[in-house]
């Protein structure tokens, strides 16, 4: 049967169950939906935290949701989004059918799956006959299941032959991603959950727990080793206050300021040169390097005390316990992966690794940054291997059983340049899976300049409103979390399984599902045998595991990943085995299920000093500060920083603002955070409206008078689409990370005319 009958013939009257409508087409058993029973469990569809949620089951599935008292990360506690994450997939503009826009009208109107599958198959086919493997590129995400991102990446390179496809995790973690890569050689968060728990110091670096990982921060709280809480932020955020001590620095002088304690550490002898000597290289290079920062250029610099840079370097004294942990203000800078490193620099020489309570950590920021890290095959081929490595490729051929010539030998361009590529008239498809750029990405309005220049957008999201969405040339309506199972990979390494506990609205399909059919219609589905479900796609990634760092051979299906309450890779198959079964999280009591979680549970990495490398040694990489790309000057006279608002928004809002109860937690309005002294100095009013612009573009605020901004920044929440008009686009030469936490900008009054 031909893909237009297969489809026809199951695309039934309206009377016919939702679960055939919905089924993929013939392609495949109809994905599990969880049988109606009081309770099961799944992982939270937000954050990388990666909290364990009981979801409770009525008729038609999921009719609530209750923090999962049993599962090691978060036991027994959520924040605002993961209570209301059932709330957000009711929402009224949830796609339901496929959208084509009239070319004439520019309207946007339903049409079946048959032909919207039938428009991708045309366009694709004929842009890489017409254009080539250059021609077209996707840009997807950190926020579906790994084995979704596994089945695009390799639709993509392997079936349709395009070389180009990005995620939004190059917003977010590629800074980490390259920093460790180059230093340990392989991407590999050292940490586990328990290190908030056991350090005697702990040093938060660009990062605001409270508010963007608030179940790590109650970890935080968990620690009964009375911690030092060093906060380095040119905010006062609610981390900084809930914190021991708040180091507020100027922006972007951190690279200057952890050279500098570097420097002082080392004079002072409080290295361990044992596991130098053992375990890293470079260290006369960077020593040499360090000795000639001054402390006195970098109080200056970073605008601080003698005293307080004292504090810095004294949190490094041997005979203590101290973890590091960075997120978006260290990895949204011009120099965030050298910034990263002299993170993991300071750890290592002080031989703060691989024991309890320590490590260079780096946060993940959406609940499944590391899946796509890992099996996105974006920047990296899958499994964690190199494209540019013929052995690498060699190993992928055979056991996906792709033939040689079909993987690609070089890596897609980084998010940035397809970007420069489609304005440059190079790429003319773009297929946008599960983000937003219309709202998120850096710099003026390029993602409108982008759609312009586009032959054919393809926009596959939950909700057809998004403003990237609505720009589409066709909408493809997927199904959300909960609607579908998948597993996912938390920030501490933790694999989690999310379940199908609700189905999705009209006739919208998993993200699996879509794939699978734009492999069917574009004739390379026999490549993706392995692909008939979820689970089965998992299996072929454990395979690709194998003998990787990252290995979990050990993990044999999904019901074994949910009765241990997640596993942390690396778990290969010589892992002792877990003595749980299901009944475990069901029956047992919690002292003792965690110990049935401990024998397997709780690891970090590097405990033997032995690194990924070819030596096994960790580098020690370093570079001279630069200033940023835009600084501030008479007219922009001001350094513009973003971020998180609240921890009832999440990113451009699509989810969130669907939940009366997520709405009424946020801020009403946009407001702009100022230092009284600059009000004062502006002649401004706090309550009043206040015009902020850049060189690129302007927005109207609500000034608020807080000294929690230092005096000559401000700060805007990046929840607002107005607020990437400002920003300024300069990228990690690294990572090609966008630097969204700097730029310059002029704040007036909003009764002026402009
Ligand atoms: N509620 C909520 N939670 C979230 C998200 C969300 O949208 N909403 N998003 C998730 C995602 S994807 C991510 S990546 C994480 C992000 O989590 P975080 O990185 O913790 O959040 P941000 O607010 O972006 O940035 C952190 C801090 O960096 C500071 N900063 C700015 N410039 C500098 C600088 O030059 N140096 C230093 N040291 N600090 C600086 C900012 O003041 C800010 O307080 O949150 C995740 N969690
Ligand atoms: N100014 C400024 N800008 C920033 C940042 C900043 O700090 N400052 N931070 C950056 C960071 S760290 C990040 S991670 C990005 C995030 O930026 P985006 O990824 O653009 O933000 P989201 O709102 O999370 O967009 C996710 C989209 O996927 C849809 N979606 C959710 N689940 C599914 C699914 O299962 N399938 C499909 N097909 N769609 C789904 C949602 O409806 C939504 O439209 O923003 C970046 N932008
Ligand atoms: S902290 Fe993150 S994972 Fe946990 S409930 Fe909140 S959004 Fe979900
Ligand atoms: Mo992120």
């Amino acid at each position: 049967m031909d893909l237009p009958n297969l489809i026809r013939s199951h695309h039934g009257p309206q009377t016919e169950s939702l679960e055939r409508v919905q089924a993929p087409f013939g392609l495949g058993q109809v994905p599990r939906m969880v049988v109606p029973q009081s309770t099961t469990t799944t992982v939270c569809g937000f954050c990388s935290t990666g909290c364990g949620l009981n979801i409770h089951l009525g008729e038609q599935g999921a009719i609530n949701v209750t923090p999962d008292p049993t599962y090691p990360v978060n036991l027994g506690m959520a924040c605002p989004k993961g209570w209301e994450s059932i709330a957000v997939l009711d929402a009224p503009d949830r796609g339901t059918t496929p959208l084509w826009r009239d070319p004439t009208t520019g309207r946007q109107s339903p049409i079946g799956w048959i032909a919207a599958l039938e428009i991708m198959a045309d366009k694709f086919r004929y842009w890489s006959e017409v254009g080539g493997p250059e021609s077209a590129a996707f840009l997807s995400t950190g926020q579906i299941p790994t084995e979704e991102m596994f089945l695009l990446g390799s639709l993509w390179k392997f079936g349709l032959g395009f070389l180009h496809g990005d995620s939004n995790t190059r917003q977010c973690m590629a800074t980490s991603h390259v920093a460790y890569k180059q230093a340990f050689g392989f991407d590999a968060p050292p940490f586990s959950y328990d290190d908030f728990e056991e350090s005697d110091v702990l040093i938060f670096i660009g990062a605001n727990p409270c508010i963007a990982h608030p179940i790590l921060w109650e970890r935080v709280m968990k620690n009964k080793r009375h911690p030092e809480i060093l906060v380095i932020d040119p905010r006062r955020t609610e981390t900084a206050q809930a914190g021991s001590h708040h180091f507020q620095i100027a922006p972007k002088s951190d690279l200057t300021l952890l050279y500098t304690i570097l420097r002082n550490v080392i004079e002072r002898g409080w290295i361990d040169r044992t596991f130098v000597e053992a375990s890293t290289r470079g260290f006369g290079e960077l020593a040499e390097f360090v000795s000639s920062f001054s402390n006195q250029e970098a109080m200056d610099l970073a605008n601080l005390s003698e005293e307080e840079l004292e504090l810095l370097t004294q949190a490094f004294r041997p005979g203590r316990r101290v973890s590091c942990w960075w997120t978006m203000g260290v990895n949204q800078s011009h120099e965030a992966v050298r910034t990263a490193q002299a993170i993991i620099n300071l750890c290592l020489v002080t031989g703060n690794i691989g024991k309890p309570g320590t490590g260079p950590n780096s946060i993940t920021g959406q609940m499944n940054a590391m899946g796509s890290r890992l099996y996105s095959n974006t920047s990296g081929l899958v499994g964690g291997r190199d494209f540019q490595n013929p052995k690498h490729r060699q190993e992928v051929s055979t056991i996906m059983e792709i033939p040689l010539e079909r993987i690609p030998d070089r890596t897609s361009l980084a998010y940035d340049q397809i970007l420069d590529a489609v304005l440059d008239g190079k790429i003319r498809a773009l297929w946008v899976i599960a983000t937003n750029p219309a709202h998120s990405w850096i710099g003026s309005d390029t993602f409108r300049r982008v759609r312009e220049k586009l032959d054919f957008l393809v926009v596959q999201d939950m909700y057809h409103t998004s403003q990237t969405a609505q720009m589409a040339d066709l909408y493809l309506p997927a199904a959300g979390w909960g609607e579908k199972e998948g597993t996912q990979i938390n920030s501490e390494r933790r694999i989690g399984v999310s379940k199908r506990v609700r189905r999705p609205p009209g006739q919208a399909l998993s993200d699996f599902d879509i794939f699978r059919l734009v492999a069917k219609a574009t004739g390379c589905n026999h490549l993706f045998g392995r692909f008939t479900s979820p689970e089965s796609a998992f299996g072929l990634m454990c395979e690709l595991s194998a003998n990787q760092p990252h290995d979990f051979t050990g993990i044999v299906d999904y019901r074994q990943i949910d009765a241990a309450g997640g596993i942390q890779w690396p778990y290969p198959s010589k892992s002792p085995r877990p003595r749980t079964t299901e009944n475990v999280r069901e029956g047992l009591p919690q002292s003792l299920r965690s110990m049935v979680v401990g024998d397997e549970g709780h690891r970090r990495l590097f405990e033997d000093g032995k690194f990924f490398t070819s030596d096994g040694k960790a580098k020690l990489l370093f570079d001279p500060p630069r200033p940023p790309g835009e600084v501030p000057d008479e007219v922009y006279d001001l350094v513009l920083m973003t971020g998180r608002g609240s921890s009832a928004q999440w990113h451009t809002g699509t989810r969130t603002d669907k939940s009366a109860l997520l709405k009424s937690l946020s801020p009403q309005h946009l407001v702009l955070e100022m230092h009284p002294k600059d009000i004062e100095q502006r002649d401004l009013e706090a309550g009043r409206e206040v015009v902020v612009k850049s060189r690129r573009g302007q927005l109207v605020a609500l000034l608020l008078s807080t000294p929690n901004v230092g005096v000559g920044s401000v700060f805007l929440p990046m929840h607002d689409s107005r607020v990437n008009l400002l920003t300024f686009p300069s990228f990690d030469p690294h990572s090609r990370e966008p630097s969204y936490k700097h730029a310059a900008v002029s704040v007036e009054r909003g009764d002026v005319p402009s």
